[in-house]
């Protein structure tokens, strides 16, 4: 049933620019059996990393596609706020080749102010419901919001992406460590509304390291298993141009914490100020080059708005290190 329907779907995409009417979305349905598969594959993304899998170019590498159902995401605001269009892009992203979803409904940009808990999940739901009839793929729930994030769950998302590393709210690390689901731990300075003004750091790498350890430890704490923790050294998240490139560079020193490491350079505005590409949409030939750096320096997943492009890239890469 399900591989019917999606690959009903992929023809549909292939054929034709996707164009999905509401009826046409609830006609199809999934049976609960797909969650379960989804969080079968994250369990596979989350294993402890062997040598061998953390490879420089690893053909393992993992896309985690991006979708904000939010009015202002610096990226792609607004075009996906209405729900039909937002599983539409979600089917998509999984037709371009997308390994996991990542669904956020609160803008993270610099300056941004936080959503409320019940309009994020007003935001998040009806897509998470839509998407989950067509399709079994790992879904991540961008958030830093418990009853958000366990709204979701309950939904069949599998995953919590939350950017404050579970320190903002209380309620997270518990709720992780009962619904046993992926966790990405991300680094970042401050917080969204302060994080661009002046942050400094003796040296960024080692510090990430540093707060990864910690936050790992904290995880452990709270009866988090280790299996289901990935982190994130927070691209553009209190950092500055030179803090980003330090970082893509020495992505190695992060895999000593042998978790996977998730990395979001994707239409960065530090790929801005490289290209002099002031529209965040015209940076995917630059967001694809920091990518393929990030595999090949150790990069288990990369979270990106691109996903077609980004998945080309990775097959060529794969071509010519293997
Ligand atoms: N970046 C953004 C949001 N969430 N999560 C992780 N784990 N890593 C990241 O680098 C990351 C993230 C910001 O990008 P985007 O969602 O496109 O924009 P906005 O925050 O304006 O919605």
């Amino acid at each position: 049933m399900h591989n019917e329907v999606v690959s009903r779907f992929k023809f549909h995409v292939s054929r034709f620019r996707l164009r999905l009417s509401t009826p046409e979305l609830e006609t199809w349905n999934l049976e609960p059996e797909t969650i379960v598969r989804g969080d079968r594959a994250v369990a596979e993304m989350t294993e402890k990393q062997k040598p061998e899998t953390q490879r420089p170019g690893s053909s393992r590498a993992r896309l985690m596609g991006v979708l904000n159902v939010t009015p202002d995401s610096f990226s792609d605001g607004g075009r996906y706020f209405q729900p039909e269009a937002a599983a539409q892009r979600a089917l998509e992203l999984e037709a371009q080749g997308a390994d996991i979803l990542d669904i956020g409904a609160e803008s993270t940009r610099p300056g941004s102010s936080a959503v409320s808990a019940p309009e994020q999940s007003a935001r998040l739901l009806p897509v998470l419901k839509l998407f989950r009839r067509h399709s079994a793929l790992p879904v991540s729930i961008d958030t830093r919001v418990a009853a958000v994030a366990e709204a979701c769950l309950d939904e069949g998302a599998n995953i919590i992406n939350d950017i404050s590393a579970l320190r903002h709210d209380p309620l997270m690390p518990g709720l992780a460590a009962r619904r046993k689901c992926g966790v990405i731990l991300m680094h970042m300075l401050g917080t969204p509304e302060t994080m661009q003004q002046d942050p400094h750091y003796d040296d960024v790498v080692t510090e990430i390291v540093h707060f990864m350890r910690e936050r790992l430890a904290a995880c452990a704490e709270s009866g988090i298993m280790e299996a289901q923790l990935m982190i994130d050294p927070g691209i553009g998240f209190g950092k500055t141009l030179e803090h980003n490139l330090a970082i893509l560079r020495r992505l190695g020193e992060l895999m000593a914490l042998q978790r996977p490491v998730v990395v979001g350079a994707s239409r960065k505005s530090f790929l801005g100020l490289l290209t002099g590409e002031r529209i965040a949409e015209r940076r995917t030939a630059a967001s694809v080059a920091a990518g393929v750096l990030a595999v090949q320096n150790g990069a288990a997943i990369l979270r990106v708005h691109d996903v077609a492009e980004h998945r080309a890239a990775l097959k060529v890469l794969k071509a010519l290190s293997s």
